[in-house]
């Protein structure tokens, strides 16, 4: 059967428009191009075909939004190869060693009802291979998902920082790995945890890696406390459950026993523990990092990730459906942007402070990884941008393989004495050897620097490098005496000679480290009403879950701290008395940034549903669907059935399929009657009949996107669905009206608030 492949559509839908003389008919094209731009995620470059094929043709190219890592040899080399021959190539089916394979459909057997043969090397190879598929699990951040893209500098950092790759102008590709921390490879996107948020720059002086996460403090101030807090926070280990959650006894119980972990638990307990999307979370490097610039001046720095379309979190209603609904809810949204052109982005900024023998600043301790600096006491300075802009074309050999390291550092950045990234610098390297098989995952392709490796490492498991030379050491004279050192003026890393104090060894923590609570106080007053709401029931849900009450009234001695309010309602729904405080607590000056509210941002790459009536008027849903393409979002089809519709609309989702958890916000272009796989009884919330004419599930659709705060428009027929059941224009974030430009384009406002906040606040007063 013939193929045509989607680009060949694309590009037969732009040579009509170009060649087009008049202005209308451009517009015409125009048009058709938006509506047959394909809805991310098919799974291949073109439609199969329905028969088997069988004509011998070279593998498919990726698909247009994939890369894979540049073709580099184990040296940093360009090989001038193209990425595809990074993977397979050939029309014929072959062994690992290339010999082409007539059959792999059945094993060699003595006949063909007789015993196999152990001759069959085709079949033990194969098997073989197949048991050693998995790898080692990451211990944290197990569950993660990568995009390729590139990093520019815009040269403000030159003052403080010799790296090259911050300058001007400079582009330099990026591969970042974003991440859950808690749960196995196959756990859920939205729970409640942190977001590891990894950088790998492949800078013309080496390999860089900014190893940071979507929350700006740890848990513990000290590396030997690591295995503490992740054995706590994992499974427990008799039933191993719950799995990627910290509702459950062993991580209250450390928490409000080591009570340095409250500030991160606070803000995991608030909504950036669930965050809406990788591509609305903020970065942090966490940690005081010490920059060096060509005159050999430092500054201490704190490395900010902030991200074009704002911090936007899920509720978390929405996050415990969408683990069920869709667990890849996070990685689908990352590939499909940016597969339909929504390039995910950020600034990368740095607060800057002077590098003071103290190390502190405005009277916090820059080396306390439970601290924040409010961005109202040092601005966070933009100096330069990063832009995803491809998937990976194959998720094991780069998105698990990518080996990341605090220790890949570049001339003009270096490290500080926090007590918790000394650990790092040990850990992630060690965790490689085992994870990856061996000491050379340096060579793997999308673990390669782009620049020149030159090192006396040597041998080791799956070698790639052939390495000439008979003198791997030095000094040597063997080899003519190279490699050779290269001083700080030929770009060598040489340490910044930061000064250490003369000192005592001691198992001890500095004076300074000894504040748990007043930071935790600033974050819980910085944040807006409905923001608070959040916190108080994330609190009360997690600790109803524990099983011991001591944990509960330990935990609420720390909240009582923190905030006595903040105390009272979190006892009162575990139905616990508040405590008295134990420390008194110091007044603050809340920060207004900490709060994601406020704001507008663009929509690039959200989800509009779309709910018609095949049986109804279809009129309006072109021209919505258009609109909803234009501002550079996805519009998804929902009715009754699957298949296409009036004019050739396809419809991506059923009334069974999907769950208002997709969407961003919902247009309702007709008034759909239950359809025949409908069960008014069961698809219906207790108590809330839905209209005897109104599908059940759209009615279930309304009243849960509704209580999401999200964005409801209606036209036409729509508007009386929507009245069915029992919404109306007069209520907030509701939009209807007969001209479907109008209902669109407020609606797309109102989106860009992220949420219908006004909902929340009614609901509290
Ligand atoms: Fe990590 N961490 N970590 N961590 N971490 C790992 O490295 C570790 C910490 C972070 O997408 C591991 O390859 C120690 C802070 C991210 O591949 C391991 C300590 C921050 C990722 C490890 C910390 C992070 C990791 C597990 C305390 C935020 C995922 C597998 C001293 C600034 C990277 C691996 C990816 C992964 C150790 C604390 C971020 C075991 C010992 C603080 C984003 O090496």
């Amino acid at each position: 059967m013939a193929q045509t492949s989607r680009k060949s559509v694309k590009r037969t839908a732009k040579k009509g428009a170009s060649t087009g003389k008049k202005a209308a008919k451009k517009a015409v094209a125009m048009a058709a191009e938006l509506l047959e731009k394909p809805i991310p995620g098919a799974p291949a470059p073109q439609p199969p075909s329905a028969d088997e094929p069988t004509q011998a043709t070279d593998p498919l190219p990726s698909k247009s939004d994939q890369a894979a890592p540049q073709t580099r040899t184990p040296s940093g080399a360009e090989t001038g190869a193209p990425a595809s021959a990074l993977g397979q190539q050939g029309a014929y089916l072959t062994t690992a060693q290339g010999v082409r394979l007539a059959e792999t459909d059945h094993s060699l057997k003595a006949g063909d009802r007789g015993p196999t043969l152990l001759q069959d090397h085709h079949l033990r190879e194969k098997i073989t291979h197949f048991d050693h598929e998995r790898i080692p699990e990451r211990v944290v951040h197990a569950r993660g998902a990568a995009a390729h893209g590139v990093f520019v500098g815009n040269g403000a950092a030159d003052g403080v920082s010799k790296a090259t790759f911050l300058g001007k102008g400079v582009e330099t590709p990026v591969f970042v790995r974003f991440s859950t921390v808690l749960g196995s490879r196959g756990s859920a996107d939205t729970v409640r945890d942190t977001r590891g948020f990894a950088t790998k720059f492949y800078t013309s002086e080496g390999t860089f890696d900014l190893v940071g996460n979507n929350i700006p403090v740890f848990f513990i101030q000290d590396g030997i406390k690591f295995p503490d807090v992740v054995h706590a926070a994992k499974p427990h280990p008799d039933r191993e459950i719950p799995q990627a959650q910290s509702a459950h006894d062993t991580f209250w119980d450390f928490v409000s026993l080591h009570t340095e972990a409250q500030h991160h638990t606070m803000w995991n307990m608030s909504d950036r523990g669930i965050p809406r999307s990788f591509r609305t979370m903020e970065g942090f490097g966490v940690h005081t990092f010490r920059l060096v610039n060509g005159d050999d001046e430092t500054a201490l720095v704190k490395f900010h990730w902030k991200p074009k379309l704002g911090v936007h979190s899920l509720v978390w209603e929405e996050a415990q459906m969408l683990a069920g609904a869709d667990p890849d809810f996070h990685r689908r949204d990352l590939a499909d942007a940016i597969e339909s052109g929504a390039y995910p982005t950020w600034d990368l900024g740095i607060q800057v402070f002077p590098d003071t023998p103290e190390q502190t600043f405005e009277g916090i301790d820059l080396l306390d990884p439970t601290k924040i600096v409010p961005e109202e006491l040092a601005p966070v300075q933009v100096i330069g941008q990063m832009m995803l802009t491809a998937n990976p074309t194959n998720y094991f050999a780069e998105t698990e393989q990518v080996a990341f390291h605090t220790g890949h550092l570049v001339p003009g950045i270096d490290v500080t004495d926090d007590p918790l990234l000394a650990a790092r610098l040990f850990s992630y390297l060690d965790t490689q050897i085992t994870r990856l098989g061996g000491p050379n995952f340096a060579q793997l392709p999308i673990n390669r620097p782009h620049a020149p490796v030159n090192d006396m490492l040597r041998d080791g498991s799956h070698q790639h490098a052939v390495h000439p030379g008979v003198a791997p050491y030095h000094p040597n004279s063997l080899d003519g005496g190279c490699p050779f050192l290269a001083g700080e003026d030929v770009g060598g890393l040489v340490e910044v000679p930061a000064v250490v104090v003369e000192a005592t060894k001691v198992r001890a923590a500095s004076r300074s480290f000894d504040d748990h609570f007043s930071q935790v106080r600033l974050f819980w007053q910085s944040m807006t009403p409905v923001e608070q709401s959040h916190i108080v029931s994330a609190y009360t849900f997690e600790l109803g879950k524990c099983y011991e009450q001591t944990i509960k009234e330990r935990q609420l001695v720390s909240l009582a701290n923190i905030d006595p309010g903040l105390c009272e309602l979190v006892a009162a729904g575990l139905g616990l008395v508040a405590p008295e405080a134990t420390e008194s607590g110091t007044a603050i000056d809340p920060s207004p940034a900490l709060s994601q509210l406020g704001g507008t941002w663009p929509l690039d790459g959200r989800l509009v549903g779309i709910v018609i009536d095949p049986t109804g008027n279809l009129d309006g849903v072109n021209d919505a669907r258009s609109a909803v393409l234009g501002a550079q979002m996805v519009p998804l089809l929902i009715g009754p059935h699957g298949g296409t519709v009036g004019d050739g609309l396809v419809l991506q989702r059923t009334f069974l399929t999907t769950r208002s958890v997709e969407f961003d916000a919902i247009l309702v272009a007709g008034r759909p009657s239950p359809a025949a796989d409908s069960l008014p009884s069961r698809h219906t919330k207790a108590g809330q009949a839905a209209p005897a004419d109104v599908d059940p599930r759209v009615k279930l659709l309304l009243d849960e996107a509704f209580r999401h705060g999200k964005v409801i428009g209606a036209w036409g027929d729509g508007t009386e669905a929507l009245e069915a059941c029992g919404y109306s224009a007069a209520d907030v974030g509701i939009v209807a009206d007969d001209e479907v430009a109008g209902v669109v384009n407020t609606v797309l406002e109102l989106m860009a608030s992220h949420r219908v906040w006004e909902r929340f606040l009614v609901e509290q007063e």
